[in-house]
């Protein structure tokens, strides 16, 4: 099992093979962790950028990290909140579930994800972490991922994410 720990920081200073992006649909930058991850990695990032032709919600697409610590980035699309009826938890598990995809197809062994979909686009944070630590522990064995750190920009959210990240994970019943 990779080791999967909460720090509190900017993602963009993460020395680690990959970090995560909380993108748009359009690929092309934006505010929140989107803004300071294209003004750190330079323009080479949105020139690569605008080869992938956007990207659907739930997905995700890698770039490199140009002037980044980080070797890759890998662009996600969160669902934007919208009262929990319309698929947004599965869609925010399959960016995570993603990410751990192109880890494998990358080569990555260490990884650094923010909050996706908690900021801008009003997902719940409790709800978002636990749907994120519990959608790494499910899948992340299936890649060469050995260390996962969930960046937290603020005190409270990485509050919730060690919180959870100290209860033992859940076992399916049956
Ligand atoms: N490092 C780590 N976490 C950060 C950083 C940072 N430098 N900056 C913000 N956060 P958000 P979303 C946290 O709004 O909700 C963009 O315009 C932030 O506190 O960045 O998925 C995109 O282009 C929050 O906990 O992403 C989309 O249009 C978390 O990152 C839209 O926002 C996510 O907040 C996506 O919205």
């Amino acid at each position: 099992m990779a080791e999967l720990i909460a720090v509190q920081g900017d993602i963009t200073t993460m020395r680690v093979d990959a970090i995560v992006n909380a993108a748009n649909t359009s690929l092309l930058g934006g505010g929140g962790v989107d803004g300071a991850i294209h003004r750190a990695a330079g323009p080479e990032l949105l020139a690569e950028c605008r080869k992938l032709g956007g990207c659907e919600t739930g997905n995700g697409k890698a770039t490199p990290g140009f002037h980044l610590p980080a070797k890759w980035v890998f662009h996600v699309v969160g669902p934007v909140w919208q009262g929990g009826g319309h698929d947004e938890d599965d869609l925010l598990s399959n960016c995570y579930q993603r990410c751990l995809e192109l880890a494998k197809a990358h080569h990555v062994r260490s990884i650094a994800f923010p909050a996706i979909s908690t900021g801008i686009y009003q997902f719940p944070p409790k709800r978002a972490a636990r749907i994120a630590i519990d959608t790494v522990r499910e899948h992340v064995d299936a890649s060469d991922v050995e260390v996962v750190r969930f960046v937290c920009f603020d005190r409270e959210t990485l509050e919730i994410y060690e919180h959870i990240l100290e209860e033992p994970p859940r076992v399916p019943i049956g």
